[in-house]
């Protein structure tokens, strides 16, 4: 049984660095304390790479802490320079807007449930916009040694290729959201990935600095994620695993998770879920013992797909699998065809009724006449899963889904996507 909310997040892996482990321990077990994490608004959508430190202040939530999720309306307008060898481009203001907007909206779904009061949201640019220049250098420059800003990781790498004043600048705008939070919102602990460590020390600094050195202010950071082949986790051929269903849709977000080693499954199901070490030893168990079954990937694919898009979308992710697993895609709605046709060859036809023939030679499925004539003749052609025996049938838009789509096989695994015009 796990008590403590800094001993179950150790059980799950998931601590980096922290500023006083003993004290936050003490901390967090005396009281319900008030927390926060920031997101930057430099895309319209989070990755799953985002996703980690909203989790773990989800699980403070659920340990009865009071988690606050900033988004970072002024620090997006600069950039983090954390983690990059380059200076940003600046985004518009309107870009800006636009992303936070849109992360708003993704938190909301994600971690305001219906009639859940827990979690609290706000934006720096409410307390940043109007600190004038001569504030900023008086109350808060003045706090700062350039010569510990030019030592913290961040500066130091990019000292040979270059650094803006600007993003230098951008560990003092963390520092102050930390500080207003701390003053007004009772915040005691900030949580990030790893390459938060610089600015979330940055940010206790001047906490001590300006309410005394008492003042009881802690930091964590969460690991950043690998995988047991060495190549970089949340990434695939086709880029970053995104949260919003129009980027990646839940049927890849659900392969994604299926699809995981052995060796990794076990850690991210602790990372990722919110299922119990019972329930995740269990499992463990089951990788030894029969991994063939991958029943740990297919627990964490639902879990995660249940969580970031909704019970509904994990329905049909496992509806297009076993439809593609199978062969029988008839069942599928013009949608799961979407989904689970993403990544094939796609071609275009228009609606207009043709000879199957000619038509598979126009969409650009076969290069002659006399080639499809042999393949369908050799059965070697399915079209929405139905073999075609026949060299005259007609292709009109009665075969297809919704008048929208016709899947073509060809041979065993050749799956083509036909849009209709
Ligand atoms: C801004 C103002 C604050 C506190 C935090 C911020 C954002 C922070 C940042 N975070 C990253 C981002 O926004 O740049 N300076 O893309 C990522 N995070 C989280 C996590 C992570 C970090 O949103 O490691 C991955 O997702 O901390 O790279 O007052």
């Amino acid at each position: 049984m796990i008590n403590n909310i800094i001993d179950e997040l150790e059980w799950r892996g998931a601590i980096n660095q922290q500023t006083d482990a003993e004290g936050l321990r003490k901390l967090t077990s005396e009281k319900s304390i008030s927390l926060y994490c920031g997101v930057d608004p430099t895309g319209d959508s989070m990755h799953i790479g985002h996703l980690i430190p909203f989790m773990m202040l989800k699980r403070f939530q659920l340990a009865g802490h009071r988690p606050v999720i900033l988004i970072g309306g002024a620090t997006g307008t600069i950039g983090d320079p954390s983690g990059r060898q380059t200076e940003r481009t600046l985004q518009t203001l309107d870009q800006v807007q636009n992303n936070v907007d849109a992360l708003t909206a993704q938190m909301k779904k994600l971690f305001l449930n219906e009639g859940e009061t827990g979690l609290r949201m706000v934006n720096n640019f409410d307390w940043t916009h109007n600190v004038t220049i001569l504030d900023f250098l008086r109350d808060y420059g003045k706090n700062f040694s350039v010569n510990t800003m030019l030592a913290k990781d961040i500066v130091a790498s990019r000292l040979d290729s270059g650094i803006s004043f600007t993003e230098f600048s951008y560990q003092i705008l963390q520092s102050m959201d930390f500080h207003h939070l701390f003053v007004n919102e009772d915040v005691q602990l900030q949580i990030g990935g790893a390459d938060q460590w610089g600015n979330i020390t940055s940010g206790l600094d001047l906490i001590r600095k300006k309410e005394g050195s008492e003042a009881k202010a802690f930091g964590l950071t969460i690991p950043l994620m690998l995988k047991a082949d060495g190549t970089k986790f949340g990434k695939t051929a086709g880029g970053a695993i995104w949260l919003d269903p129009n980027k990646t849709t839940p049927f890849e977000f659900y392969q994604f998770w299926a699809n995981q080693d052995d060796r990794d499954v076990i850690r991210y199901l602790k990372f990722f879920t919110f299922l119990s070490k019972d329930e995740i030893d269990q499992l463990e168990v089951k990788v030894q013992t029969e991994p063939h079954k991958r029943e740990a990937q297919r627990v964490l694919a639902e879990e995660m797909t249940k969580f970031v898009h909704s019970e509904e979308a994990l329905n049909q992710a496992k509806k297009i699998t076993e439809a593609l697993f199978s062969g029988d895609i008839k069942s599928l709605t013009a949608d799961e065809i979407e989904q689970g046709f993403k990544d094939m060859p796609t071609f275009q036809a228009s609606k207009e009724t043709k000879n199957i023939v000619d038509w598979l030679v126009d969409v650009g499925i076969e290069p002659s006449k006399r080639q499809a004539r042999e393949d369908i003749q050799n059965g070697a052609i399915t079209l929405n899963s139905e073999r075609v025996t026949d060299v005259n049938m007609d292709v009109t838009v009665d075969n297809s889904f919704d008048g929208r789509f016709i899947i073509i096989r060809k041979g065993k695994k050749n799956y083509s996507l036909v849009k209709l015009l």
